[in-house]
């Protein structure tokens, strides 16, 4: 024996009926989307041995999960370990002998007991959507047995009726040390978290393990937090500030399509560009959150037939209306008290602003308006050393700055939100969702319209930045985050 577990790590398996979910559960608990390395999958019977799931932290191994293939013949097993046990009440010595002498006929019975016998606790994964028939009576019946520690986990893969769940914990609460919910599809930190301190109120043995697990895990929520509010900093900094630039001669000039035309590849190339940083800073926090189903909302069309003059083009983008309703709420509702929106515009002097403005940039989303791309200097800025260039930089409104930062935490708020144990990809949405920005306190609305407002103009306020990158922490963990 001593097959499963090693020494003092505690270890667990996680048994129950084929689809109940049981390796899903593992998989969002140990946040693994991969396939390859924990399968989760309709067709029954595809888990046929156990799989050992270490929890290493800094290399060393803390906790040990067992995923088990499920019961198959629980009833007839049952029956066979009370006969095993004779006139006594069936224990743990009959379930190992079960495991001993009984392989051949009941091949996943042995293999799931198998951990338990040798010293495993137990979590037991039920579908409280399903009847309690009698053969989950007789599972119920031979873990008790084992006389391991024993959770039982609801793992509802529908709607869960009241009079169904009742039952099912009346049943489990008499059998289990402890019964607890853990949708698996669902389930984010919190969850998880309660699932561990779940462990450590049935297996005392092992707190020291088990708290220590805890503890790393939060420690890296918070570096993931830090690291992920990096990462959108940087991103914001580099879009804020992006100038794209396109060389013209006199010809270009002289003839009015030709600089149009010109005009049109400008626009192209710097939403181009926009996308490719929006893109690497949604592939660095899906990276940072352990998660490979989720594709990033960038549409590869979103550049065809660009046009400058504007509406379509940032709708194409993915700045729709509603968010740059919620944007305005930001600035907008605030202009005159908080914010100083005109700095951006004004301070860039040379600034021409294609399309109309219609005067204020407080005004700027009234009536529905969309953003303008900037052309500074109208195309005659003496911006390159070998000629004249026209150059694109972002908008002149501060909202913009709004729009991005809140998209990704949109976007950031649906990667926490996603368990790991489902298999169908996603796209994330950003429409649909509540904004984030709106609800920010006024403080921090306050440093973060300076902060953009130093970007746009092309010199980030540096000395602005730690706070900014405080706040902007904050805000990640915000929302059930
Ligand atoms: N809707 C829903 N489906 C689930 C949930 N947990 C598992 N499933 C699905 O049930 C099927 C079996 O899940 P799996 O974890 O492989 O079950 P196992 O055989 O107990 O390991 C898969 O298609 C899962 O996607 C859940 O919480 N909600
Ligand atoms: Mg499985």
């Amino acid at each position: 024996m001593g097959h499963w577990l090693s020494g003092e790590i505690p270890g667990f398996a996680v048994v129950g009926r084929v689809n109940a979910g049981k390796s899903a559960t593992l998989a969002t608990l140990l946040e693994v989307d991969d396939d390859e390395l924990l399968r989760i999958s309709g067709t029954p019977g595809e888990t046929t041995d156990v799989q050992p799931l270490p929890v290493r932290y800094d290399g060393e191994e803390l906790l040990r999960f067992l995923d088990t293939p499920g019961f198959q013949q629980p009833v007839e097993a049952m029956r066979e370990i009370q006969r095993l046990a004779g006139n006594g009440v069936p224990g743990p010595a009959a379930v190992a002998r079960f495991v001993q002498e009984c392989r051949a006929r009941f091949p996943d019975e042995v293999r799931l007991l198998e951990p338990l016998v040798e010293g495993a606790g137990v979590i037991y994964v039920v579908d409280p959507c399903k009847p309690l028939r009698d053969s989950f009576l007789a599972e119920i019946e031979i873990l008790r047995w084992t006389g391991r520690p024993r959770l039982a986990l609801l793992n509802p893969q529908g709607e869960m009726a009241p009079e169904l769940e009742r039952e099912w914990r009346e049943r489990l609460g008499t059998s289990f040390n402890l019964v607890r919910t853990f949708d698996a599809h669902e389930a984010r930190f919190e969850e998880r978290r309660r699932l561990l301190e779940a462990l450590l109120q049935i297996e005392e043995h092992h707190a020291g393990h088990i708290r220590r697990v805890i503890g790393a895990m939060e420690n890296e929520r918070d570096a993931r937090r830090e690291e992920a509010a990096e990462t959108i900093l940087d991103f914001l900094e580099k879009a804020l500030t992006l100038r794209v630039s396109e060389a013209i001669d006199e010809r270009d000039r002289g003839i009015p399509s030709r600089a149009e035309k010109k005009r049109e590849e400008l626009g192209v190339r710097y939403f181009k560009k926009l996308a490719e940083l929006e893109a690497s800073c949604l592939a660095r926090l899906l990276k940072i959150y352990r998660h490979h189903l989720i594709a990033p909302d960038i549409d590869p069309a979103r550049h065809a037939g660009l046009d400058l003059t504007m509406a379509e083009t940032w709708r194409k983008w993915g700045l729709s209306r509603w968010q740059l309703t919620a944007a305005g709420a930001v600035a907008g509702g605030a202009a005159g008290a908080v914010f100083d929106l005109g700095v951006g515009v004004h301070s860039l002097g040379a600034a021409t602003v294609i399309g109309a403005f219609g005067g204020g940039t407080a005004a700027f989303f009234k009536g529905g308006a969309l953003p303008e791309l900037r052309i500074i200097g109208g195309g005659l800025g003496k911006i390159r050393g070998d000629g004249q260039a026209m150059v694109a930089g972002p908008p002149a409104s501060v909202n913009f700055a709004w729009l991005l930062l809140d998209s990704m935490l949109i976007r950031h708020a649906g990667i926490l939100a996603r368990s790991h144990g489902r298999r169908d990809r996603q796209v994330l949405e950003v429409s649909e969702q509540e904004s984030r920005v709106r609800v920010f306190p006024a403080e921090r609305r306050s440093l973060f319209q300076k902060w953009f407002t130093s970007c746009l103009k092309g010199t980030p306020d540096r000395a602005k930045e730690p706070r900014v990158f405080a706040e902007l922490v904050k805000a990640l963990g915000e929302g059930g985050a």
